[in-house]
């Protein structure tokens, strides 16, 4: 009687000197059918060129996003964090980097998903790994993928005011973000020989793919037109000659009390009594040497002045108004406060986040920096901070706080 042979394991063909390639086809060879078979995707689509194209195309979109980003973090430390501190022009920076930054972020969602199909299949190669070196490259894959759902996920519902999770959005957004970016950073390390021969002029020339079905220059056009779609429908809420195109984004920049979109109103905000008490004060103290308290009446027989300035949200809709008020720097002037002092804006508003903001050197200084008790023309609604509220050049949104009651110079 024969006894069958034992079949030899990967360890064996291992020490055999056989390549790790090999020894996996050796053990697990009678495996290669079912989804691991060749033809499993048929489409000729899974392409290296494909893959390639988007792979830039996302690349850049990440890029930007993480730069954009990384301006965005920095501009919402609320006081002077050395160079790396807002400046108070050009006015409308922020506008733009964080309307791009919500913009590239949109845009990645089909991006990302057509790479992720094009390259589906390399989960099924065969034999999983051919050297030791693609071990380390396949598993740097999973935090490059699901950091990029996360990034792009979490953004997008941020933008929705839908949060479907207890952590904090801004914390997670920014700690993930490093993690992609490093991830993408060695991916890119990995693919950059085969990116550039499927990128190459010959690699341009060279004709479809064998086979039929949608060709590469069809899926092109179809994910470009997806990327166009998705941004002609969202950035109108940025870009005001687009905004009636503007369907699938959260917000209209003309749609609000006084044409101005609101994120927290008076009653949101539980102010409604506080701004409407005829004792309402605004406090100027802190690191002074002859702290001031002004009544209404006595805040608003102070020189006025007027400015065109932006709420930018961090959510990526931004909306230009005129706003008119008196400046931050006549006030700290009036209590005697130093040059170059920051000063922490705070809200009557008793609870909820954004009730504070900061005022780095530079803004605090900046002649359009004010305390606006007006806005096109008309009083403060109650849901834009009646009856005054802070609004500064080049900043976020949430450092535009409403409802002001106290300036502390720090
Ligand atoms: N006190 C207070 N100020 C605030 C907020 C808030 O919740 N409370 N929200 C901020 C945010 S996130 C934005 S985008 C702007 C929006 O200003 P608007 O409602 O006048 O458009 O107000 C900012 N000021
Ligand atoms: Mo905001």
């Amino acid at each position: 009687m024969v006894r069958p042979a034992r079949r030899r394991t990967v360890g064996d063909e291992l020490r055999a000197g056989r390549s790790l390639g090999e020894a996996f086809e050796a053990e697990f060879g009678h495996l290669a059918a079912g989804p691991f078979a060749e033809d499993a995707f048929p489409s000729r689509l899974h392409d290296e060129r494909v893959t390639a194209v988007l792979g830039v195309a996302l690349g850049v979109a990440f890029l930007t996003c993480f730069l954009t980003g990384l301006l965005s973090h920095f501009a919402q430390q609320p006081l002077d964090v050395g160079f790396l501190s807002m400046p108070a022009s050009p006015a409308g920076l922020y506008r733009v980097t964080q309307g791009v930054h919500v913009a590239a972020g949109t845009a990645a969602i089909p991006l990302l998903l057509v790479k992720l199909w094009s390259v589906f299949p390399k989960l099924f190669s065969w034999p999983p790994v051919e050297n030791r070196a693609q071990i380390v490259e396949r598993i740097s894959i999973l935090p490059l993928v699901a950091g990029s759902i996360f990034q792009l996920f979490s953004g997008l519902s941020n933008t929705a005011h839908w949060y479907p999770w207890t952590f904090s959005f801004t914390v997670t957004h920014y700690w993930t973000a490093w993690i992609v970016i490093g991830a993408l950073v060695a991916h890119v390390g990995a693919k950059v020989t085969i990116t550039r021969r499927a990128l190459a002029p010959a690699a341009r020339r060279a004709p479809e793919p064998p086979g039929t079905g949608l060709s590469r220059r069809g899926l092109f056009a179809a994910t470009g037109a997806a990327v166009g779609a998705v941004t002609l429908t969202t950035v109108g809420q940025t870009v005001r000659p687009l905004k009636d195109l503007a369907l699938l984004a959260p917000r209209r920049p003309d749609q609000g009390p006084q044409g101005l979109p609101v994120n927290k109103s008076a009653v949101g905000a539980r102010v409604t009594d506080l701004i409407a008490d005829p004792g309402y004060t605004l406090t100027i103290d802190g690191r002074v040497p002859h702290p001031v308290t002004l009544t209404l009446t006595q805040l608003r027989a102070l020189p006025r002045h007027e400015a065109d300035l932006a709420i930018a949200c961090v959510e990526g809709w931004s909306a230009g108004a005129t706003w008119r008020g008196v400046r931050v720097r006549d006030l700290l002037a009036l209590a005697g406060a130093p040059d170059g002092a920051e000063v922490v804006v705070h809200s009557v508003q008793a609870r909820g986040g954004y009730r504070t903001s900061g005022l780095n050197a530079a803004h605090a200084r900046h002649r359009d920096t004010l305390l606006a008790l007006e806005v096109d023309g008309a009083t403060l609604h109650p849901d834009h901070g009646y009856p005054v509220r802070l609004i500064a050049p080049n900043r976020p949104g949430v450092q535009q706080t409403k409802w002001v009651g106290r300036l502390e110079v720090i």
